[in-house]
């Protein structure tokens, strides 16, 4: 980030079109809705991470309100009946979502012990903040074509008005124009972090996560340093943080959202599948992500995606 001049005025950046008539804006390397750039730079420029800090990082929709819940739990037992009220967004804030009251403050976290936050934010841009902390990272991430599926959808509930084929979402994501992509940049950065600093940055995926999803609550609180003592605990997180028991709380369900006239809170909801691009995808566009996954993935010997 050194090179990169933060003060840069919005109007210009490099655009690219996404959405209908709506653009994305270049920053840095990475993509990002224009209106968000303020509070992007406010992290990057700002943000102080306590030691005890953990900080949840994804590509949108590779299963961030999942973990979101799945986190809470397990820093916050005590509180985890929360989850029936209140959405996941609502109790992990994201880093740049609207500040709480002046131009310079984060979102309160509301953990007693640690606070924990999350942000979509690549680790190339935030290296200088994650770097010079010990703060805690657990990063996920998902199949990249599951991603985009969901992406799609998510989108275009958002802007039924303006028609966008699976297609061109496809091409905007093989061209890496997602909202805080490259997706595969986005993915490598945290990756090499984690081998890096294993002891601070935890890597898991989506796929591995609904296969063993105990497991992964077990892991998850050694490396948070809260392990379980109880069996049933973890039964119970992994119960709770299920799409089936999360997706049916009323608050979920709500056309309700976070910030006005944003996403709702029931589209942070679909299906919870792996696997569901089958049903949308053609061979060819499949084909055509697979070999982009090999170039960037599999050539890091990172054998993930496919
Ligand atoms: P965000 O990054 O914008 O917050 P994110 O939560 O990462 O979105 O993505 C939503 C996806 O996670 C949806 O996937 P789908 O479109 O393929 O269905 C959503 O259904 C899925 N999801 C939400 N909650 C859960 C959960 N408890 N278990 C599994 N998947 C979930």
């Amino acid at each position: 980030m050194d090179n990169v001049e933060l003060d840069m005025d919005v109007a210009s950046l490099p655009k690219q079109k996404w959405v209908g008539d709506e653009h994305l804006v270049q920053f840095g390397g990475f993509w990002f809705v224009p209106q968000h750039m303020k509070l992007i730079k406010r992290v990057i420029n700002h943000f102080t991470p306590l030691p005890t800090d953990v900080i949840l990082a994804t590509s949108p929709k590779t299963g961030t309100t999942w973990l979101k819940s799945l986190l809470y739990s397990i820093l916050n037992r005590s509180f985890k009946h929360k989850l029936a009220v209140q959405h996941p967004h609502q109790l992990v804030p994201f880093l740049e979502g609207p500040p709480d009251s002046d131009e310079l403050s984060f979102p309160t976290a509301s953990l007693d012990t640690c606070r924990l936050f999350s942000t979509h934010i690549s680790y190339q841009l935030l290296a200088k903040t994650l770097d010079s902390c010990e703060c805690r990272v657990v990063y996920l991430t998902r199949n990249p074509k599951d991603t985009l599926v969901s992406l799609w959808h998510f989108m275009k509930k958002r802007r039924a008005n303006q028609p966008w084929t699976i297609d061109e979402a496809a091409d905007a994501f093989c061209r890496g124009v997602t909202p805080y992509g490259p997706y595969y940049d986005h993915v490598i950065g945290y990756r090499a972090l984690s081998l890096k600093r294993p002891e601070n940055v935890m890597f898991v995926n989506y796929e591995e996560m609904k296969e063993d999803p105990h497991g992964h609550v077990k892991k998850l609180g050694d490396f948070l340093g809260c392990p379980f003592q109880e069996e049933d605990e973890v039964k119970e997180i992994v119960k709770n943080c299920s799409f089936e028991v999360q997706s049916s709380y009323e608050v979920n369900k709500s056309e309700q959202s976070l910030i006005k006239n944003l996403f709702p809170y029931n589209s942070f909801f679909r299906k919870g599948k792996t696997g569901d691009h089958v049903n949308y995808l053609s061979n060819e566009l499949i084909q055509r992500i697979d070999t982009l996954t090999k170039q960037r993935f599999h050539s890091l010997d990172f054998m993930y995606g496919i």
